[in-house]
């Protein structure tokens, strides 16, 4: 890597992670912020469809790849369709490619063969125990089929932290979160498996607001990756109001990244969460058990605040650092 690129990789302090993602607004950002913290090691990116097809996620994962000047890194696409139940996608947030807003350049990075799934289950067998970190910022169907593939990588992942979920009511249905609301089958394996699970839910990322300071902040720092999240933002920002009344665009995804670097960010609850399969009216959502402090063998948590002001230092400082040679020579290649 030259110097001045992101990511330090070999430092012992850098927390080595998966990210299983749907691109996806949101989902750009924090890949983003994955690769240009130097606390994070970006082991792999897998893709799921959810926010739209399998197909344009995929598309749109190796575009940010090219934007961001990521190399070295593994993409791999997954499933296609959730475990049991049909597709639905979200073109009314993320529109008809899943990544509405820039320009999408055509990719580069080359695609791994394999599964995303079989890539999950290949780097954590080969990973020492509590090595990896899996951060699914889609559905969970890639994770539910590595957790069926090879059940011994359970005891191998130091923690799964997870954008998904809500306490306090849904966004796809009254009581349903998206990623948890497209594959419920998946989220009640997953957040059954035994391994440490942490779910980063609507509850936090309903705070996590993209104001104008913020947007103002990003548009200063000029580089082309943060022009591209500033083209992202203004779609993400007028879909968010037009379809949701929100006055600045919520930006769930990078929460999971950030709790993995920094904590310190986040207040978490340890609490027994189980996913509604079969409710009328709340199929796919997360019924978090917070009457009273949780057993200490229960191994599934909960953000419940955040500081939104640090999480938005830390998502500045990531992106200045995303090397703006590199990725002026691809604009230009
Ligand atoms: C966001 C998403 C899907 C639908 C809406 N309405 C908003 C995507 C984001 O990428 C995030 O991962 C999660 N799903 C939030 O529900
Ligand atoms: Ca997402």
């Amino acid at each position: 890597m030259s110097a001045g690129s992101p990511g330090r990789k070999g430092e012992p302090l850098a927390r080595k992670i998966i990210l299983d993602c749907d691109p996806g607004h949101d989902d750009a950002i924090a890949m983003m912020l994955a690769w240009g913290h130097p606390d994070i090691e970006l082991a792999a990116v897998t893709t799921v469809a959810g926010n739209q097809t399998l197909e344009k996620v995929t598309r749109n994962a190796l575009a940010i790849a090219r934007v961001a000047g990521i190399t070295g890194v593994p993409f791999a696409a997954g499933a296609a369709r959730p475990l049991v139940r049909p597709l639905e996608t979200a073109p009314e947030i993320h529109g008809a490619s899943g990544l509405d807003g820039p320009a999408l350049p055509e990719p580069h990075h080359e695609l791994d063969p394999r599964h995303a799934a079989q890539l999950i289950v290949d780097l954590v067998l080969a990973s020492d125990p509590g090595e990896i970190t899996i951060v699914p910022t889609g559905s969970l169907t890639n994770i539910a089929l590595a957790v069926r593939t090879a059940p011994e990588i359970v005891d191998r992942v130091r923690e799964v932290v997870l954008m998904g979920g809500a306490y306090g009511g849904g966004n796809w249905s009254a009581a349903a979160e998206f990623n948890i609301a497209v594959d419920p089958e998946a989220a009640d394996i997953v957040f059954g498996a035994g391994w440490p699970v942490t779910m980063v839910g609507l509850d936090v990322t309903h705070r996590a607001l993209a104001t104008a300071d913020v947007r103002d902040r990003i548009h200063a720092l000029a580089t082309p990756a943060a022009r591209f999240v500033g083209d992202l933002l203004g779609f993400f920002a007028e879909s968010y109001r037009s379809t949701q009344g929100f006055e600045a665009p919520p930006v769930h995804d990078p929460c999971a990244v950030a709790l993995v670097l920094d904590p310190t960010l986040f207040t978490v609850r340890r609490a027994p969460v189980a996913i509604e399969l079969s409710g009328t009216h709340t199929r796919g959502m997360t019924v978090v058990d917070l009457r009273a402090p949780a057993r200490e063998d229960c191994r599934t948590s909960v953000a419940t605040d955040i500081d939104a002001d640090r999480f938005w230092d830390v998502v500045v400082d990531a992106l200045a650092r995303i090397a703006p040679q590199s990725a002026r020579a691809e604009a230009r290649a």
